[in-house]
């Protein structure tokens, strides 16, 4: 016996709710699944045909053995830079003094786990011992004392990672909008510093991929100052070949049409493009933005607002920032060489204590649980 329309309807109707209801919890089931098989595949093989998907750590992981993150790091990332091991005052402490324990950790994990690595960082006006720039009666050391220390350092570091250290950031920072950073490197050596830093890298490991890095490169000031340097550069047979956008940025700043403009700059002057110390910080700030190193603010409430979790909207805008960003790096993949994060976990990162200590940020890709945040399922599933 056939059912009135009228019951065939309802059934209907209630058939299609109970669907969708259904279709509803397979596409979670699905989505989770997706995540989860992300998850276990890792970002880096995701993106393995476009760019390397890259992290920095600090050595004390690497010190402590800390399996869960290196786990963490094996699983996700092809590309390690180390945070701060490979800066001058930590690898050369003072003139006559190496330390190469967590830098030598740091090479064999990459080499034992088949990852691209960067050396960070050769040349920068910060983090360099206070001696660096006096002569050992401790006056203002000379410009041929400087060159000396400049090409020992150089040449001894890139040569004992020879072979293994697939690039370096050889020069941080140098460049401002409207010229060179009056470093003392700039003081004491003249802006020749930075050719010669590129010339003894090259000189000590040919293979050695050569990266100038800086931030706030968004800037046309700063584009076009970098874009200059390459030319000269390329004119006069200076090993450059790469070029580091740091991307230390916010949910509203900067303004990503002219961050892709200095992508394309680059590109287009046959540079391969590493975006090195990428994070996003979504803590509301009342100062410039900058990576700017010497940049200090005392603690204010009013300025860390999130100290108990991430409101739903805030992580949902974050998500939303990254996928922006990494549509713009998949349209420059024949040049993007890599996209770094600067850490790995939000309770790691040094956006907590900058450029004011003691707030709670979430700029990474796995929470202060270590478990993938929504910008992680976001990113991943750009690529399904
Ligand atoms: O994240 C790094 C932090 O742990 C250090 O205290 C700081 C000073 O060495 O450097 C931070 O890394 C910087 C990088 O080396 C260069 N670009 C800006 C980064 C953030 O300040």
């Amino acid at each position: 016996m056939s059912k009135p329309i009228k019951q065939n309807r309802m059934d209907r109707r209630s058939f299609i709710g109970k669907t969708s209801i259904a279709l509803a919890g397979i596409a979670a089931l699905k989505s989770q699944a997706f995540a989860m098989a992300a998850e276990s595949v890792g970002l880096a093989e995701l993106y393995k045909d476009d760019f390397y998907i890259g992290a920095a750590f600090g050595g004390r992981i690497l010190m402590n053995n800390d399996e869960e993150m290196l786990g963490i790091i094996k699983r996700e990332f092809n590309s390690i830079s180390s945070e701060n091991d490979f800066k001058w005052a930590s690898i050369q402490p003072s003139d006559d003094e190496w330390r190469f324990e967590v830098q030598d950790k740091f090479v064999k994990f990459g080499l034992d786990n088949n990852m691209h690595m960067l050396g960070h960082c050769l040349v920068w006006h910060s983090q360099v011992p206070r001696s660096l720039f006096r002569d050992a009666d401790g006056n203002q050391i000379s410009k041929e004392g400087l060159l000396k220390k400049l090409d020992y350092h150089v040449l001894t570091l890139v040569d004992k990672y020879k072979g293994k250290m697939n690039a370096w950031d050889v020069v941080n920072e140098a460049i401002e909008e409207r010229g060179w950073r009056n470093s003392n490197w700039v003081r004491i050596i003249g802006k020749e510093f930075m050719e010669r830093a590129f010339n003894l890298a090259h000189e000590a490991d040919p293979n050695a991929h050569l990266i100038y890095n800086d931030y706030n490169m968004d800037k046309k000031g700063k584009r076009d100052q970098v874009v200059e340097m390459v030319k000269d550069f390329k004119k006069r047979g200076i090993p450059i070949h790469g070029i580091g956008l740091q991307g230390h940025v916010g949910l509203d700043y900067p303004d990503l049409r002219e961050f892709e403009a200095s992508i394309k700059a680059f590109a287009d002057e046959g540079m391969k493009v590493h975006i090195t110390e990428l994070d996003v910080t979504v803590l509301p700030y009342d100062w410039g933005r900058t990576a700017e190193i010497s940049t200090n603010r005392e603690y204010a409430a009013s300025l860390n607002p999130y100290t108990e979790g991430l409101p739903k909207d805030v992580d949902k805008k974050l998500a939303d920032r990254y996928v922006e960003l990494f549509k713009i790096f998949l349209k420059y993949r024949d040049s993007m060489e890599r996209v770094t994060f600067w850490g790995v976990s939000d309770d790691q990162s040094w956006k907590n204590n900058f450029p004011m200590r003691g707030r709670t940020d979430y700029p990474l890709l796995f929470d202060r649980e270590h478990k993938p945040k929504s910008c992680y399922d976001a990113i991943a599933a750009l690529k399904k």
